[in-house]
Formats: C-alpha cells, structure tokens, sequence
C-alpha cells in the first residue's frame, strides 16, 4: 500500500474543488463558448477544458508520479490500475451546465492498486458534497450517511438514463419497459456522478444506465461501496475501472434482483450490449 495521508488529501481536494466551482459559478455569468463532440447532445465548453487544466495542474503538482484519466483529454494515456489512479469529470452533467445552469457536478474518484481510496462529487450550484475516504465513512457535506438497507422493487424509485429509448441503445427496450413497471417510479437527472451519489444517500434505491465512461462513475462507485450498495455492470459481472460499460448500481438485494432478471431476458432472447 502507498503510504499517504488520506485526511490532508481531503482537505487539499476539497480546496481544489472549492476553488474551481466558483471559477464554474462565475462563469455562468459570461457567455460560453459551446462545441459539438460526437452529436448535437454531447456538448464540451470553455469551461470543461479550463476547470480540467485546472484541477490536473494541482494534481500533478502535489502528486506527481500519480496517473489521471479524465474526459477532455489533459490526463494520461493509461493502460493498467497500477499506483494511484486519479478519475476526474471537470463537469459531469454538461448539458444540464449549457441548458439549465444547475445540476451539474465536479466528480474526482481515487482509486490505489484498482482498490476504491477516495471519492468527491460535489454539486456545484447546491453546494453539496459527496466525499468519503474508503473506511471512514461517507458524508453529504458533514451529515454522515447511513448504510443503505435492503427495498423491494415495487417500493424503488429508479434512476435510468433515458438512453434506452434512443435509436442506438445497447438494451432491448421491453427489459426496461419492465424495470418501469415494476418499480415505484424512475428518474433521470442527466449527471451521472449525482446520480450515483443520490443512490448511495438513499435518495434513489437504484441507478442504471448502459453507458458510462470511468471519469462518470469513477467516484460514485466508491461512494456506493462505502454505504454497502453493490453495483456491477448489467449483466453482474464485475465492473473494471479502466473503460466504458453498463452500470447497474443499486441497495442491496434490488441489485441482484435486477441483474438476475435482466439475465433472465437476455436468455429469453432479449438483448444487452457493452460499448467497445
Ligand atoms: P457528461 O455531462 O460529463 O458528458 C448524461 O446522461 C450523463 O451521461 C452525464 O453524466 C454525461 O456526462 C454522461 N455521458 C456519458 N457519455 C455521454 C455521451 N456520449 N454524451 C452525453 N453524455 C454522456
Ligand atoms: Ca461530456
Ligand atoms: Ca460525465
Ligand atoms: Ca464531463
């Protein structure tokens, strides 16, 4: 294990977070300059490159041998969980950022040796933070959260990523239509990170979404963990930190229902695809 002293981590990453949400804030008042990424919906501005310049120069500079993946490409190009791994989303929840000015958040996952370390999301115009450094506990701001206790599907209000819906979705739609029935209600906020972070405050009993890149969901899994939720990709199998896939997170017991049924229509014939 690499010798570190995770609670002035905390403090420093907090100060680092702090600081680039008021650079967001501030922001917000200004015109931003918007581009296109892979279609019309997948927006990257200013202010994604700027806040993660901002936040790797700080990383690199108080850690330097540590490794970071991250959406808008300042990271490195890493290939394996060896040494501290750093998961960083400057804005996780662009298009709510662009369209509503709210609900969006800044996520930064610590994972050492592909083992969970540290995790902060923070909801920059809430002024929430998620954080926990695994094993001490997780925290909304200074409220401690509790571990996350067992529900049944008809009591769940579930959050799904609407991506099911569109043309190229990787899940036959009739297993979703189903989880909508089934369950109490759904959701979809558009912020991944929060998502995971609303799942492990019991805000929400489960997430899924068959599409997430490691800066999404990064920190929310470690978070998650920390309260006892158990999380996976869609059909189970266990989640690696290092690429795109389905992820499936959720109270304990709701979890193995929901992938054990979503098994159970895919041998029926049903379909579920992971991105390459
Ligand atoms: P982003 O805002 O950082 O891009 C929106 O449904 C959620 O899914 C957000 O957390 C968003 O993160 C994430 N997401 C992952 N891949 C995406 C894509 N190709 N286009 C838009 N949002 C994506
Ligand atoms: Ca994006
Ligand atoms: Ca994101
Ligand atoms: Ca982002």
């Amino acid at each position: 294990m690499i010798n570190r002293d995770w609670a002035a981590l905390e403090e420093e990453v907090t100060s680092w977070i702090k600081e680039a949400a008021s650079q967001l804030r501030e922001s917000l008042t200004k015109p931003l300059e918007i581009s296109e990424k892979s279609a019309h919906n997948d927006l990257v501005t200013n202010m994604d490159r700027s806040i993660e310049r901002f936040l790797i120069g700080k990383i690199r500079t108080a850690y330097p041998d540590d490794k970071i993946i991250s959406e808008e490409g300042y990271g490195d190009g890493v290939k394996n969980k060896h040494g501290v791994l750093w998961l960083l989303d400057p804005i996780d929840g662009t298009l709510n950022f662009v369209m509503q000015k709210r609900f969006f958040a800044i996520s930064i996952g610590i994972y050492e040796n592909g083992h969970g370390r540290a995790a902060f999301i923070y909801d920059v115009m809430a002024d929430e933070l998620f954080h926990c450094i695994s094993g001490s506990g997780a925290y909304q701001n200074t409220r401690k959260l509790s571990a996350l206790t067992e529900v049944a599907i008809d009591d769940a209000l579930i959050d799904l990523s609407p991506t099911w819906l569109k043309p190229n979705r990787r899940i036959h739609e009739e297993i979703m239509t189903d989880i909508v029935r089934r369950s109490s209600g759904t959701r979809a906020y558009g912020a991944a990170s929060l998502e995971l972070a609303y799942v492990a405050a019991g805000y929400l009993d489960a997430y899924f979404t068959m599409r997430l890149s490691p800066w999404d969901y990064g920190a929310g899994l470690i978070l998650i963990g920390e309260v006892g939720g158990h999380y996976s990709r869609a059909d189970g199998t266990p989640i690696d930190i290092l690429t795109k896939q389905s992820v499936l997170a959720a109270r304990p017991g709701l979890h193995e229902y929901m992938t054990s049924h979503i098994c159970e229509q895919v041998n029926h014939g049903r379909f579920i695809s992971e991105p390459r």
